[in-house]
């Protein structure tokens, strides 16, 4: 099923993705075979390590600035790959199609592990990118303000074997963030983005 949630910036939902139990054992086999970290990131002046694990992965050249941090990719993990491979294919059938060399992955514990407000808007990523995001295990709302304050911040709750696209103009309007929230559960996200060559 696919959910038109914005027409313009062009905002859908689409699910199931991969369909039970492929699903259910992709987030079993990420949580357990991938090198999750948590990198220090510099806030106001200060260091905290980030709250919530991730990984950055890709294609070699995919190199990712974030927070005044440089990742290097790591390599594609198969099933991380294959998974690249489905949203791209949803994409085209969808009429949207995406390109992608490199993925974040984000493992939120539980509801206390969160990301906080922000647009996927860095440099690398081109003026109007398309974000693709794949949402495993625990469903939590993801949260979406307008950034010139016309119109009402507005929730959208992506359950587990979920995609959620951001098409052209989203980072530009909107900020998102997934605000801690009482409740329980491991979620694993992975935002697939097309990073240009640097100059
Ligand atoms: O976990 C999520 O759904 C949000 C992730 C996100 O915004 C990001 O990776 O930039
Ligand atoms: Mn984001």
């Amino acid at each position: 099923m696919t959910t038109p949630l914005l027409d313009d910036p062009p905002l859908w939902l689409a699910t199931p993705l991969l369909g039970e139990p492929h699903a259910r054992r992709l987030l079993e086999r990420l949580d357990a075979e991938l090198d999750w970290r948590r990198p220090r990131l510099r806030l106001y002046g200060r260091e905290h390590p980030v709250p919530r694990s991730q990984v950055w992965m890709g294609d070699p050249e995919a190199r990712y600035r974030y927070s005044g941090q440089a990742f290097v990719p790591e390599p594609w993990h198969p099933a991380v790959r294959d998974l690249r491979d489905a949203v791209t294919a949803r994409l085209e059938a969808a009429g949207q199609p995406g390109r992608f060399n490199g993925v974040l992955l984000n493992r939120y514990a539980d509801g206390r592990e969160r990301m906080g407000w922000h647009s996927d808007d860095e440099p690398e990523l081109g003026p109007d990118p398309l974000i693709a995001s794949v949402s495993l295990g625990a469903e939590r709302p993801l949260r979406f303000r307008w950034k010139d304050g016309q119109a009402e911040p507005f929730n959208v709750w992506l359950p587990h074997d979920s995609l959620l696209v951001m098409g052209p103009g989203t980072q530009r309007r909107l900020q998102h963030a997934l605000l801690p929230r009482r409740l329980p559960g491991l979620r694993i996200s992975l935002t697939f983005r097309l990073v240009l060559a640097s100059r």
